[in-house]
């Protein structure tokens, strides 16, 4: 017998004991198996019983959705959509001026990653942050009230992509994916001109504060660990516009840019102004940009916890690259298996990686890659997924200390897990318990189309208001809140305004007198002191439609141009009264 053999003898006689003592256990308590100790079969348990809260809270990027899906783990039920570059009507979301200019004129969005912000490479559950791959954006959303609080345009790209916060979140990272003339107004140029780079977000005031030209375009993105680089993999180091192009050369590369040398350049006024921004010329500013050269068109890059190394995914090589990040040298190129796209960690040393072509998820060592090990020896455990997995997520994933328990594998194709639902189908996302040797796939969630990346955070890290200060409560819509009892109608500086609230089951006016033509400012309160009792205010033939939390207060604007009776109803159903919560709105014909 190999040695290879009897080692694992030995482990899989530890195992059985193992399994036999935990059965023991469970018979002698006769529980369901324990809430944390496991399900009876081993590992952890992921079952969340009805009226108990996750640990985990998930942030998935909705894909073409343009928002965010909120989902709780380890139970995987969505909790919310926290709608982003899209209007969504449920929750009255550009459907004032306010929201309606964070989205316009595109109104829709393809976001992909998700990045959470840190404190000393902690997420902190303060910020979220997410990418308009397809015009060019970057939101920032607030998860004291899970609301999009600013959306800003990324000048000189098209495809914001790759999104990553630094350590202590002094920037927000986004990579440009799609090449393009440095000047869109001339004609269209030399394929060989194209640009493409890597630009350095303000998160407070959400202003780009500069960019990196790159010798290829950026697409996926990280930081390291101590907050020095920024790395961006680059697939199209050719910088053809045509597939065979693109995959001509051998190898490409992952460009390492220094942050502070970038401040450096940017202060000693090294810049170039271009569309309204500082751009740096990555080539040109020394010690600035370096590629290290990874086989041919690389996707995912990601820091392991320690700091230590960045992996570069080699998507159409079966390899990964190790790159030492106190080097910038390849040190190890494991082989993984077919496609690998994606990496997270775990607490032990161990990273898992995607593979695309081959639907596995290979968990492998980093030290042993490192030190030449075999392949018998580096790679610790294979599972299956179902199927074609691009990202995955694991709890903690991108902080300097993962937590090591859950891995969500978002798989690109659902094929026979679910039934039929015609030809458009579902996505599957995968919860794989990774708290053992072995990893342990436990339960498939399907989800519509398309999700690109999520982040895990404990959800004790946040603390989300459940009703609104009266104050912070209209500063969003620029409102003015209602106190009970004094709903009024004032006229002056030729508009009318229309002070009203909202509690169950009735707004304070009963009527709202206005004459055609008038310009109309409708302010309304929900008055309500007591968590998840909200109302809607809809008038749909004048565009109106809000949804207002306990405290909460919004402003809408309009003309009353068409005489007539127009009913504002509730839109959220608060009581047993609910659809008796109406009020008149008569526009007198002129
Ligand atoms: Cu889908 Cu990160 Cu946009 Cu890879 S990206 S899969
Ligand atoms: Cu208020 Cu329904
Ligand atoms: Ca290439």
């Amino acid at each position: 017998m190999s040695k290879l053999r009897s080692k694992f003898v030995v482990r899989l006689l530890a195992g059985l004991t193992i399994l036999i003592l935990t059965a023991g256990l469970f018979s002698a308590c006769g529980g369901k198996g324990g809430s944390a100790a496991g399900n009876g079969k081993g590992g952890l348990d992921y079952t969340v019983e009805p009226g108990e809260k996750d640990e985990y809270l998930g942030f998935w990027s909705a894909g073409p959705f343009g928002g965010v899906w909120v989902v709780g783990l380890p139970s995987m039920r969505i909790l919310r959509e926290i709608p982003v570059f899209e209007q969504r009507a449920a929750y009255g979301y550009g459907f004032d001026a306010e929201t309606r200019a964070l989205i316009e004129p595109e109104n829709w969005g393809d976001t992909h990653h998700p990045a959470l912000s840190e404190t000393k490479g902690e997420y902190d559950g303060k910020l979220l942050f997410i990418n308009d791959k397809a015009n060019g954006k970057l939101a920032k959303i607030d998860l004291r009230t899970f609301k999009t609080v600013a959306i800003t345009r990324i000048p000189n790209v098209q495809g914001s992509h790759g999104t990553a916060v630094d350590p202590d979140t002094r920037y927000v990272f986004v990579a440009a994916e799609l090449e393009r003339p440095a000047n869109q107004s001339a004609d269209a140029g030399e394929p060989g001109s194209y640009i493409s780079m890597l630009s350095a977000v303000d998160p407070q005031t959400m202003l780009v504060k500069w960019q990196v030209l790159t010798p290829g375009n950026t697409d996926m993105i990280d930081v390291s660990k101590d907050g020095r680089y920024v790395l961006a993999t680059m697939y199209n180091t050719e910088m053809a516009v045509t597939l065979e192009g693109m995959i001509k050369a051998d190898r490409d590369g992952v460009a390492v840019i220094d942050i502070a040398k970038a401040e450096e350049a940017i202060a000693a006024g090294k810049y170039t102004e271009m569309g309204g921004t500082k751009v740096l010329k990555g080539a040109e500013v020394e010690n600035l940009l370096q590629v290290v050269p990874v086989p041919k068109n690389p996707h995912g890059v990601d820091v392991d916890p320690t700091g230590r190394y960045a992996i570069a995914n080699g998507k159409l090589s079966p390899t990964a690259s190790v790159i030492d990040l106190q080097t910038l040298k390849v040190v190890a190129e494991p082989e993984l298996g077919a496609g690998p796209l994606h990496s997270q960690f775990d607490d032990k040393g161990n990273a898992y990686t995607t593979m695309f072509l081959d639907s596995t998820i290979v968990k492998w060592n980093i030290k042993a890659a490192v030190e030449g090990k075999p392949k018998e020896e580096y790679i610790v455990d294979v599972i299956d997924v179902h199927y074609n997995p691009g990202h995955l997520a694991a709890a903690e994933g991108d902080t300097v200390s993962p937590d090591g328990n859950w891995l969500v594998s978002l798989n690109k194709l659902a094929k026979d897990r679910f039934t039929n639902i015609g030809p458009d189908f579902a996505e599957n996302e995968q919860l794989i318990d990774i708290s053992g040797k072995k990893m342990k796939l436990v339960y498939d969630m399907p989800i519509v189309p398309e999700p690109h990346y999520a982040q895990i955070i404990k959800a004790d890290k946040l603390k989300p208001i459940e009703v609104w200060d009266l104050q912070e409560g209209a500063l969003e819509t620029k409102a003015e809140p209602v106190a009970e009892g004094k709903d009024r109608i004032e006229r002056r500086d030729g508009k009318v305004y229309i002070y009203t609230t909202a509690r169950r089951s009735e707004y304070g006016l009963k009527e709202m007198r206005v004459k055609q033509g008038e310009r109309v400012v409708l302010n309304v309160t929900n008055i309500e002191t007591t968590k998840d009792i909200i109302h809607g205010l809809a008038i749909p033939e004048y565009g109106i439609n809000k949804s207002l939390a306990p405290g909460e207060t919004v402003r809408v604007e309009f003309t009353a141009d068409k005489p007539g009776v127009y009913w504002l109803y509730c839109t959220w159903f608060c009581s047993a009264l609910h659809l008796e919560m109406r009020s008149r709105l008569v526009v007198e014909s002129s």
